[in-house]
């Protein structure tokens, strides 16, 4: 590393933090799919804005490229480096500050991981609105930045739906803060919401204020095994109307719940194998079990359906579900597509998709789960090569023949890149890439994910840089 660059930077962060050893780096150059990796120039780990404001001056004026990473557990090659960039590490942004306990509002540093932030604010009685497994890794910042979804969107929607303000730094080093924040606040642009799910290409995340949902502790999962997926939804369907505080509806299948068994060790929740298999969870602040039980009692088989309200016995039955991710890539590294159909299509895709990709690669091995309640199911396939997208690219063209979208929650990244304009129209993508050449026109932040922009002449930096 170039001892002039590292002194600049060991001026803003301090020595420890600007990490270029090649085993230190290694855990930051590799992304969790294990799919996605590349070497980074170096790592640096700011504390504050003010740090990542000067790194973004050292970086844009020596001309190297930044890659922003949270908790590293983006599955679509986004916040890993690719040629050479600097990884942006936020981790240390780890502050929870001005929690309002009467309006239900906090703010939270990006590198803070959701578990944390969970266990913080439940203390209180408040709850954070997005959950998903990655909980113990996947910071706060990351998943604002990639719009991260989890299993209560159909409740309360997506990690953008929670946030009411922020504090971002731009590529020239400006900082951008719109914090507090205010529930309502019609003052033009919403530059919050553009920064959720724009997954570093605009701006680098510091702080964020998310509005919180009340704790419900008393909740009821049911865990059912159905003849297809169309018995599923209608089943979700009807609990939807029956019972308001439906908060989870997930589906899983056969060949999923199989490698789960194996390699978590965990007996069958049932006898005998179900084509497919749905999770509901229900929770208010009072018992919702009844409510459930008698939703589901003119709809399901009763020797294929799992009641659950106490703690233990319902982590068990998210077990089934909550353990796919690790189980897929305990078997090896699958091709993962996070892809939302309209609900009335969901069924025949998910048919059309297991007859599409055995004509196609005989070998694959698709594992499909997901988020049944919202149309979102990850297509997960074993058995391809690393290198091989057909099967990728069959997939997304058949999503969006059928009116979906190809990233539900995942996002672009570098995964789905070569199809974004399969579901985003060419005034789209030309309106995307007006903002961020406005933001970023030195295409120093993210390059090459999402879209490749040309990088446009940017002025020389003002004078006193660190
Ligand atoms: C989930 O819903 C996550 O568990 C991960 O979005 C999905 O591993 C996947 O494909
Ligand atoms: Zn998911």
């Amino acid at each position: 590393m170039d001892p002039d660059l590292r002194r600049r930077l060991e001026a803003v962060v301090g020595p420890a933090h600007v990490i270029d050893d090649p085993d230190t780096r290694a855990s930051y150059e590799t992304d969790w799919t294990r799919r996605f990796s590349g070497r980074a120039a170096f790592v640096v780990r700011p504390a504050s804005a003010g740090e990542v404001a000067g790194i973004l001056q050292i970086c844009r004026t020596a001309g190297i490229a930044v890659v922003p990473q949270g908790g590293n557990t983006g599955l679509v090659g986004g916040s890993v480096p690719r040629a050479g960039e600097a990884v942006l590490s936020l981790r240390r942004l780890d502050a929870i500050e001005d929690f309002d306990e009467v309006a239900g509002e906090v703010t939270v540093g990006a590198g803070v991981t959701l578990e944390r932030l969970q266990q913080h604010v439940r203390a209180a009685g408040w709850d954070v609105g997005v959950d998903l497994a990655s909980r113990a890794s996947a910071t706060i910042g990351g998943m604002v930045a990639t719009n991260a979804g989890g299993v209560r969107v159909i409740r309360f929607g997506p990690m953008r739906h929670q946030l009411i303000g922020i504090e971002a730094v731009l590529a020239d080093g400006a900082i951008l803060r719109r914090l507090p924040g205010l529930l309502k606040d019609n003052t033009g642009y919403d530059l919050p919401g553009l920064l959720a799910g724009s997954e570093g290409t605009l701006a680098v995340i510091t702080r964020v204020r998310l509005r919180l949902v009340p704790l419900r502790p008393a909740r009821a999962v049911a865990l059912l095994g159905l003849p297809a997926l169309d018995a599923a939804l209608r089943v979700v369907r009807a609990v939807r109307r029956a019972a308001a505080n439906l908060e989870a509806a997930e589906v899983f299948f056969p060949e999923g719940l199989d490698l789960v068994l194996r390699h978590a060790r965990l007996a069958p929740p049932f006898p005998r194998p179900h084509p497919c298999y749905l999770l509901l969870e229900c929770a208010g602040p009072a018992d919702p079990a009844p409510a459930l039980a008698a939703a589901l009692e003119p709809l399901a088989d009763p020797a294929a359906t799992l009641l659950a309200v106490d703690r233990a016995d319902r982590d068990r039955l998210w077990a089934y579900r909550e353990r796919h991710t690790e189980a897929i890539s305990a078997e090896g590294i699958p091709h993962k597509l996070d892809v939302t159909l309209p609900a009335d299509r969901l069924a025949e895709f998910e048919s059309a998709v297991r007859a599409r990709l055995a004509a196609l690669r005989p070998a694959a091995r698709p594992i499909l789960f997901g988020h049944a309640g919202d149309g979102n199911l990850h297509v997960n396939i074993l058995g391809l090569d690393p290198d091989d997208d057909a099967a990728d690219g069959a997939v997304l063209e058949l999503v969006a023949s059928l009116g979906g979208s190809i990233s539900a929650e995942h996002g672009i990244g570098i995964a789905k890149k070569p199809w974004l304009s399969l579901t985003r129209s060419p005034a789209d993508i030309s309106a995307m890439l007006a903002i961020k050449r406005a933001l970023d026109p030195g295409a120093i932040l993210n390059p090459g994910v999402i879209f490749d922009p040309e990088p446009v002449a940017v002025p020389p930096p003002a004078p006193d840089l660190p």
